[in-house]
């Protein structure tokens, strides 16, 4: 479609604010802008809800300088929020993803602590926070979304106490030692208390944040731990925020009905062909990032095939490394030891026949991806520090045949319920070395078994659960202690 060929009827009842528009713009031969909706996760969970009654979503087109008026697209009003060359840097690349990311990732690398970023993301914070007052209808309903738009819930409630505002943050909340570090922490947590429903991945996270109110502003909280069916609160002056937790997850039965089509099966045996039919295929599918561990399990796979444990004439690792973030000086480092650890293994192991390492540094189209999924024998999920990840939810949901050995880190979010995984401890290369072979190694009954009761846990809390129940929490009223 082109850009605001309808203007929004109603003002929206239900707002999602979100650091991204779901929607790629880009310029067409003629040199106008178009969009195209692109759909994730989170809009597919939220699509039930912006369809019924009306809709709006605020968010960054992308691009720097450049975004476009208003428009509704299939009945969706899409509001852009344009930012600067100067705001990128700031409020994106720089506090949010060189200040908070690592902080929030338990500091895997230093975070930076630089005033000029602060004073970007609380300027384009309140740039958020104003857009979305001026759409909202009455006595809207507003979901905030993640740790780019921290100081957004408390913004908005000042300029609109009419709303209802709820809060989710997609990845880990620090222990409070951790979190103090921040020069701005008051103003963070203050920041996050504006919401009436604060939620978190894990009861872990929704604890640590509940300890920190208490701590660093002296609010009463209660007294017992988050548990998913039991949500905690924080005395706000007058006002009682609740805060919870809500493992998000994926459209279980989506996936499983694209894995299951004949189209992916015919996909899945052509990439196997192509590869040279290995005997074992691992899989790694990931951003680029340095939380994801994609160093760690490269370095599993040498001292395993220099231990002789594995043949590297019969397996191959297909690892996909989407480009992130590379404006941040980490994430380049980060590109520059995986692609050296990719060489010496492919100088060192591969034939003319058989590559040992597949590595694609660009992203693939979801098609592919489930082919991917549903080829490989081996999943390798080996984030040192992961809010969730939907991509081992993604492998289980591919594996309609209950065949494939999912490897997991503990310290990814996903491995509260997914408890049948090989789990390891990531900073434990030996762990991540054992957990490869046994996953290489498991009779076919055993795997069944474990793969089984895995897709019982992904079937049974999808997006769509996670989405009611996060929204059936902001609208009711507050338990008692
Ligand atoms: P991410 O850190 O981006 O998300 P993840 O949950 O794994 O991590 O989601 C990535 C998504 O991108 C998946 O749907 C995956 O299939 C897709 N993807 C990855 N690599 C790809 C590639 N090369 N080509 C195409 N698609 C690719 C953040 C948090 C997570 C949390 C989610 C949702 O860091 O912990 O699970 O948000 O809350």
């Amino acid at each position: 479609m082109t850009v605001a060929d309808d203007a929004p009827a109603a003002a929206p009842d239900f707002v999602v604010v979100a650091n991204r528009l779901p929607v790629d713009l880009r310029t067409d031969r003629r040199g106008r802008p178009r969009v195209r909706r692109a759909p994730g996760g989170l809009v597919t969970a939220l699509e039930p809800v912006l369809r019924g009654g009306s809709g709006a979503w605020v968010g960054w087109p992308g691009g720097v300088d450049t975004a476009p008026a208003p428009f509704v697209d299939d009945r969706l009003a899409l509001h852009p929020v344009a930012l600067s060359a100067q705001e990128v840097e700031e409020y994106y690349e720089g506090f949010a993803n060189a200040t908070l990311w690592p902080l929030f990732h338990d500091l895997i690398v230093t975070p930076r602590y630089d005033r000029r970023w602060w004073h970007g993301y609380r300027a384009v914070n309140r740039r958020f926070a104003e857009e979305t007052a001026a759409v909202a209808a009455d006595g809207a309903t507003v979901w905030v979304q993640d740790y780019q738009l921290l100081l957004v819930p408390r913004m908005l409630r000042e300029l609109r106490p009419d709303l209802t505002i709820g809060f989710f943050l997609h990845i880990p909340f620090p222990p409070t030692e951790l979190f103090l570090q921040l020069p701005w922490r008051r103003e963070i947590v203050e920041g996050m208390l504006g919401a009436d429903l604060i939620g978190f991945q894990l009861a872990g996270g929704a604890d640590n944040f509940l300890a920190l109110t208490r701590r660093l502003l002296g609010h009463r909280t209660s007294r017992a731990a988050v548990r998913a069916d039991r949500p905690g609160t924080v005395q706000v002056d007058a006002r009682t925020a609740c805060v919870g937790a809500f493992p998000i997850s994926i459209d279980t039965a989506a996936v499983d009905r694209s894995a299951r089509s004949a189209a992916n099966r015919r996909r899945a045996a052509q990439l196997r062909a192509d590869l040279g039919r290995p005997g074992t295929l691992l899989l790694g599918v990931d951003r680029l990032d340095y939380t994801k561990g994609i160093d760690l399990r490269l370095h599993a796979l040498e001292e395993l095939i220099a231990e002789d444990r594995i043949d590297p004439s019969r397996v191959s690792l297909l690892q996909l490394a989407t480009p992130s973030r590379e404006q941040v000086a980490a994430y380049e480092h980060q590109r520059q030891v995986i692609e050296q650890q990719v060489s010496r293994l492919n100088g060192r192991y591969s034939t003319l026949a058989h590559p040992l390492v597949h590595y694609i540094h660009r992203p693939v189209d979801r098609q592919t991806l489930t082919a991917m999924f549903t080829a490989a024998d081996v999943m390798l999920v080996t984030p040192l520090r992961d809010g969730m990840n939907l991509v081992a939810k993604e492998y289980v949901a591919c594996r309609t045949d209950l065949d494939g050995a999912l490897v997991l880190s503990e310290f990814a979010g996903a491995a509260a319920e997914l408890t049948q995984a090989y789990q390891v401890n990531p900073h434990d290369l030996e762990s991540i070395k054992d957990a490869i072979e046994a996953a290489m190694t498991v009779d076919a009954h055993e795997a069944r078994r474990r793969m089984s009761a895995l897709r019982r846990t992904v079937a049974g809390a999808d997006v769509h659960r996670w989405a009611r129940s996060f929204l059936g929490a902001l609208h009711a009223p507050p338990a008692a202690d």
